[in-house]
């Protein structure tokens, strides 16, 4: 892509409202527009990282033998009123009504509307145990929608959804997705800390949220720093490799604010290991055993032929606040540096460029043909303007390389410069195989 073409409408000029610097950045790049409160446009940058984001959750659910599929965003009120939580859910549900006049809602979760799918096709222990996912929308009207794509009013989840005869086989398909967890949030750089946490309108007595640690964050923490020394690379993808995982892990203190015991912190923490910060809640899972099952009467025929209600749990994903909590994570001293695996482009050429000579940009756009040949999604900056500028444009952009044709670049070498490193010379064949590996 060039640059002059792509739809990026740079600003300079922020919005009061704009606190956190991942808003202020995702403006400024023009990565999204707001289109009302708590309702924002992603534009094509914006949108680009967002998909990469996706894409990382979705291989990570399918490994664990998720299965996707695509529920509306709209759903009849029959089947929240079956489980109680029509009236329960409070302002934050957007209620609507068709021209019948039938009472609908755009889905803030759901919980219901899965269980209604399993019900009216499930019914022997034989087909479980069942993990579906879905990547949509979902509306949930926040009395004060902040911080740009963290707290919205319109954002994306992936939500999944377990199903289990017992609830001994429950809180495996639970253990499968803490790990699952972990892995996804890993492979975007980020380091997030399964703490204890509240339930809230979902439900249940058992839950976890992922926390990455962040001043802008909205939870309060209170956690050992042993808990980020955990290596995942030892655990596997077995029942009991997964359940000893989770004892480590819950076995160190991290816990969100309401299920914070200061005497417990203080007796089983050393002073030197108690970290206390704020952090952003990129995922949350639950088990709630058979709270939906159990008034939407979703029943299954066990081994001796016994009918019993399913055994469910829930595991969000925030993937539109992801994309500004990376930002939080990897914005520093006005530079933004993408990691690698969700960066909009691979790679950034910037040739320097005037009225009268073409011969940098003819360079670069014959280096552009060539990574796009290899597959490099790669962005040329073609705009005619000084490299001072452009290097303050591309330091926000945050592609993580650049080609910089200009004063330095040789014959066959071209300037290489990965963000915050000093740059060196190398052929494009060098080039490529960093690139590429
Ligand atoms: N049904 C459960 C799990 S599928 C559920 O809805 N959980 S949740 O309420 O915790 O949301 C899951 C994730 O969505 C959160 O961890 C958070 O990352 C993201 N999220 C929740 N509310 C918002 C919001 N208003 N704006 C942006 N992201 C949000």
């Amino acid at each position: 892509m060039y640059l002059s073409k792509l739809f990026i409408p740079i600003t300079k000029s922020l919005p009061s409202e704009a606190k956190i610097k991942s808003h202020q950045l995702m403006l400024r790049t023009g990565m999204i527009k707001q289109s009302s409160a708590g309702i924002y446009s992603w534009l094509p940058l914006g949108y680009k990282v967002m998909k990469k984001i996706e894409q990382i959750v979705r291989e990570e659910q399918n490994l664990i033998g998720a299965q996707e599929m695509l529920m509306p965003t709209i759903q009849s009120s029959e089947i929240w009123k079956e489980s109680g939580r029509y009236d329960d859910y409070g302002e934050e549900m957007l209620k609507i009504k068709d021209r019948q006049g039938r009472e609908m809602l755009y889905g803030p979760t759901n919980e219901e509307l899965v269980t209604d799918i399993f019900r009216s096709s499930i019914k022997s222990y034989k087909s479980l145990p069942q993990l579906l996912y879905h990547i949509q929308w979902k509306f949930r009207d926040e009395i004060r929608p902040r911080f740009g794509v963290m707290r919205c009013k319109e954002f994306y989840m992936k939500d999944a959804y377990s199903f289990d005869l017992s609830d001994e086989d429950a809180k495996k398909s639970y253990n499968k997705m803490f790990y699952s967890y972990l892995k996804t949030f890993d492979r975007m750089g980020l380091k997030a800390i399964p703490m204890a946490a509240d339930t809230g309108p979902i439900g249940g007595d058992l839950s976890h949220e992922f926390v990455i640690l962040a001043e802008t964050g909205e939870s309060k923490i209170y956690a050992d720093k042993n808990i980020c020394e955990i290596n995942l690379n030892q655990y596997e993808l077995t029942d009991t490799s997964l359940q000893k995982m989770r004892e480590d892990f819950t076995n160190i203190y991290a816990v969100t604010d309401e299920k914070h015991n200061p005497e417990k912190f203080n007796k089983n923490v050393k002073k030197e290991n108690q970290m206390i910060t704020k952090g952003i809640e990129v995922g949350h899972i639950f088990y709630f055993s058979d709270k939906y099952s159990k008034p939407m009467n979703c029943l299954i025929d066990d081994k001796d032929g016994k009918k019993t209600s399913v055994k469910m749990g829930s595991y969000g994903i925030g993937v539109s606040r992801l994309v500004g909590a990376i930002i939080e994570a990897n914005y520093n001293n006005d530079v933004m540096k993408w990691p690698k695996s969700i960066s909009p482009y691979d790679v950034v050429i910037i040739p320097s460029i005037s009225k009268n000579n073409r011969e940098n940009l003819e360079k670069a756009e014959k280096i552009y043909n060539e990574l796009k040949k290899q597959n490099i999604d790669v962005l040329l900056d073609d705009v005619d303007e000084n490299m001072s500028n452009k290097f303050k444009k591309h330091d926000l952009i945050g592609i993580p390389y650049q080609i910089i044709i200009g004063s330095k670049s040789e014959v066959n070498n071209f300037e290489f410069k990965e963000l915050n490193f000093k740059s060196e010379q190398l052929s494009l064949d060098k080039i490529l195989k960093k690139l590429k590996s």
